[in-house]
């Protein structure tokens, strides 16, 4: 495609929450989870079931990033062979233990975005200056969100299922209208302030081809359109949660554009993207005992200027 419009031309009449909750705010869209939606979420709380959605890092398969990023490497630092040495450590009472430490992207496993990891013209979420994000993010960083944590209720949206596919196929894409087709199929309703879970199933293909699974690159997911952002807004959606690399159709087969949908939702509304969750033994069950909404909670780690951190976040139905 040779005319893919700058985001601020394709995002020009696009609604922003720039200032709505104040002219410091770092956590944007999660502003929508009081305690009213915690407890909303704890309603839906019926068998005690409980489910851990991060994948696993250091996977033997190998771990799914976006290209240009690589796995997190752990490395053994102590362990028992560490005392045949004499220089190993020695501890009244004869005490040997195992260190380990991992060089890892902060946005390399499944992990909370900071509002401030993309930007536009110059300007970072409510409008902060994209300086601001040299050698590490002033402000809008990941750790605000670590702070306050976020918990309401989720839906899953079991995309793949309803479309009676194991997995979405590379580059396919759905919006706001098959979202409530969705849901709708599994008998619940998409209401305001619900933490999305979007299941595509599409990292399976990972999983099954290897290196290969990177050539011609797109992902499936959510493709931007107007509508879709007003949807968004209007229903104050905190939190979209999805299986993918990142949350979106790569590149948008309406403009050629890639990744809008960081733009026009993260970054003008504020909404908190969670990327590369495992969502398959939720699915199972929620197909089992027909139960789609659930208490949903994480919270990424207290990194200073990070643009994103590793998460585990949980469900309990
Ligand atoms: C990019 O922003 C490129 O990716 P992600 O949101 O998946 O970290």
């Amino acid at each position: 495609m040779t005319d893919v419009p700058a985001m601020e031309v394709l995002l020009k009449n696009s609604p922003k929450n720039w200032g709505k909750w104040g002219d410091r705010d770092e956590v944007g869209a999660l502003n929508y989870l009081g305690p009213e939606e915690v407890l909303r979420g704890v309603r839906h709380v019926k068998s005690g079931k409980v489910f851990t959605l991060q994948r696993l890092i250091g996977d033997p398969r190998g771990d799914p990033v976006w290209p240009g990023r690589s796995p997190a490497t752990r490395t053994q630092v102590l362990d028992e062979s560490s005392w045949d040495s004499s220089d190993a450590p020695q501890f009244p009472g004869g005490l040997h233990y195992a260190d380990d430490k991992i060089d890892a992207f902060l946005q390399g496993s499944t992990q909370y975005d900071a509002l401030g990891h993309v930007w536009y013209g110059g300007k970072l979420w409510n409008g902060y200056d994209a300086r601001s994000s040299v050698g590490g993010l002033e402000i809008a960083s990941v750790e605000p969100i670590a702070e306050r944590g976020v918990v309401g209720r989720g839906i899953l949206l079991d995309m793949a299922r309803y479309r009676g596919k194991v997995c979405l196929d590379k580059a396919e894409t759905f919006d706001h209208g098959d979202l409530m087709k969705c849901a709708e199929s599994q008998g619940t309703e998409i209401t305001k302030h619900d933490i999305l879970i979007i299941r595509t199933n599409f990292l399976k293909l990972f999983y099954d081809q290897g290196q290969s699974f990177y050539e011609g690159f797109c992902e499936p997911g959510l493709v931007y359109s107007p509508a879709l952002v007003e949807w968004f807004k209007d229903m104050e959606i905190p939190n979209l949660v999805t299986d993918t690399i990142a949350n979106e159709v790569t590149t948008d087969p309406n403009n050629g554009t890639a990744l809008p949908l960081h733009c026009a939702l993260m970054h003008d509304l504020g909404i908190a993207f969670t990327e590369i969750c495992d969502l398959e033994k939720l699915a199972g069950s929620c197909a089992e005992d027909g139960q789609y909404t659930f208490l949903y909670a994480a919270a990424p780690l207290k990194i200073s200027k990070a643009s994103g951190s590793p998460v585990n976040p949980l469900v309990v139905k």
